[in-house]
């Protein structure tokens, strides 16, 4: 039986996920927009210690400024009100507009509010604010994750926030520019112990050098790509569409991994290995497995990344 996306997901089944990422934001998006707002406020500065924010760049902040300075000109309690409507998914004008914008965008508005927060241009989480019991908890989860999950957490925090575009009807989406490709003569090139497959290393190659258009080429016209806890997001243009808005400057660190036959002429890969966002350079290395299926013609059918549960993951590349 030839592959399908739903049987494609499945290889090397044993891989296992950061399951307390999904299971955390699920406890937190039960809890009270103020509660929700003080527990990143706590999460977000517990974090600072140990790791730091990059400042996101200018091109990606412009998109944000006019919401920014409106909410800079309101009371503490019209501000307040914004970002528990945010927490709380309202339909408002901020939430729309906020929900247009690509997850860079989200966060840039976010550490531009946190910056103003602690200089007091924004109203602060009240001194001596008591989180509630659920919320303390899952603060309290929070902190036992890795440093990787951590910021995932964060991360899927702020995405989800903001009015359901799925009920939006019709928008237009809002995405920082896309940076020129890196100069071939500046490119680095990984080595992958165990694999030495072209499509996957040259995956590696092009997205590392931000070249989306060589990129793309490696994938099979219905091909899919899953990011970590999301559905695949399927075909050339969707996936392309996502490079450009979600992928700019990552760095992929991949160590290891195997080959292996499949069905009908395939072939499955499992690599291992790092990445780090732009957002928290080398100071966070995500552990990350990817499950390439490759098929006759040496295109990309699926590729999943997944977050991996712990360091100890990076060695399983059994079936
Ligand atoms: O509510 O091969 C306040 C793909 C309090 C592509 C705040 C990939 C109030 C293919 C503090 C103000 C992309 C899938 C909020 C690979 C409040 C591919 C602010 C993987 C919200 C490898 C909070 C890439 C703030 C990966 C400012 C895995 C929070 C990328 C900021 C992962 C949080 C990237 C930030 C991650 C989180 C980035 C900046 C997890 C960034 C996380």
């Amino acid at each position: 039986m030839p592959f399908t996306l739903d049987s494609a997901r499945n290889i090397f089944p044993s891989t296992l996920t950061a399951d307390a990422v999904p299971a955390t934001i699920a406890r937190f998006t039960q809890l009270s927009a103020e509660d929700q707002l003080a527990l990143i406020w706590f999460a977000y500065l517990d974090m600072g210690k140990g790791i730091t924010v990059a400042a996101p760049g200018a091109a990606s902040m412009q998109f944000a400024e006019a919401t920014l300075n409106e909410i800079r000109a309101m009371s503490f309690q019209e501000q307040s009100q914004v970002m528990c409507d945010l927490a709380n998914r309202a339909d408002t004008p901020t939430g729309r507009t906020y929900s247009t914008w690509s997850p860079n965008i989200k966060l840039g508005f976010w550490y531009k509010l946190g910056q103003w927060m602690e200089e007091g241009f924004v109203a602060p989480i009240p001194e001596g604010y008591q989180l509630s019991a659920n919320a303390s908890a899952v603060l309290q989860s929070i902190r036992n994750l890795e440093s990787g999950q951590q910021i995932t957490v964060l991360r899927n925090a702020v995405v989800d926030m903001g009015f359901d575009p799925k009920q939006m009807g019709s928008y237009t989406r809002v995405a920082e520019p896309v940076v020129p490709p890196q100069a071939t003569d500046k490119r680095r090139y990984v080595t992958i112990e165990g694999v030495d497959n072209s499509t996957v290393l040259a995956y590696m190659n092009n997205l590392n050098a931000n070249d989306f258009s060589a990129l793309i080429e490696l994938f099979a016209e219905d091909g899919a790509l899953q990011p970590p806890f999301q559905r695949p997001i399927v075909g050339k243009t969707n996936v392309l569409r996502f490079f450009q808005e979600e992928c700019q400057n990552l760095n992929l660190i991949p160590e290891r991994g195997v080959v292996e036959p499949a069905a009908d002429g395939f072939t499955q890969i499992k690599v291992t290995g790092k990445v780090q966002t732009p957002w928290f350079g080398a100071g966070v290395g995500m552990n990350i497995a990817w499950r390439f299926l490759i098929n006759p013609e040496g295109k990309i059918f699926f590729v999943a990344i997944d977050l991996l549960a712990s360091p100890k993951e990076l060695l399983n590349l059994v079936r």
